[in-house]
């Protein structure tokens, strides 16, 4: 079933460079990027995007890190995008994630781990809406 779900390209991956590996890994595997922007966290939007992490401790690192400099935001379409587009990420800590991962080839720590993508459905919908409007959508 084709599905959209919600990329981050965060800071780090910008500040490195790696839009481009990013994006091409998406192209090459077959998915269709179906809207595109760089933009900057303020912390009302860290707040509003990381909602289910505000209260946990590691929260004030994710939020300073995730204001730090423009993001890369991407919807991205095609047939389980949302488990095909994790299996892609790797694990959220870079040591458990596997080479030719996006993680496991290009990230070595949890808080500056380069990628974001929506966890399930009900998330890829929410983000979908945090991050667009339909006319930004192709
Ligand atoms: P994922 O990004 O793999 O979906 P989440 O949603 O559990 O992982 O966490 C969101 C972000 O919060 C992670 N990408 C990472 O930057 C940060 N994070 C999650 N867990 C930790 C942790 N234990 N220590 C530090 N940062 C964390």
């Amino acid at each position: 079933m084709s599905e959209q779900t919600l990329v981050l390209i965060k800071p780090d991956g910008v500040r490195r460079g790696l839009i481009g590996e990013i994006l091409g890994r998406f192209e090459r595997r077959g998915l269709r990027i179906r809207g595109l922007k760089m933009l900057r966290f303020d912390v009302a939007l860290a707040e509003r995007h990381y909602a289910e992490h505000v209260e946990k401790p590691f929260f004030p690192a994710l939020r300073d890190f995730i204001t730090s400099g423009p993001v890369v935001a991407v919807l991205v379409e095609g047939p389980e995008a949302i488990q095909l587009v994790r299996s892609m990420m790797g694990q959220t800590k870079p040591s458990e994630s596997a080479s030719g991962t996006i993680r496991g080839d290009l990230a070595t720590t949890t808080t500056e781990n380069v990628i974001h993508g929506s966890d399930s459905p009900e998330r890829a919908r929410i983000e979908r809406e945090i991050f667009f409007t339909d006319s930004e959508l192709f």
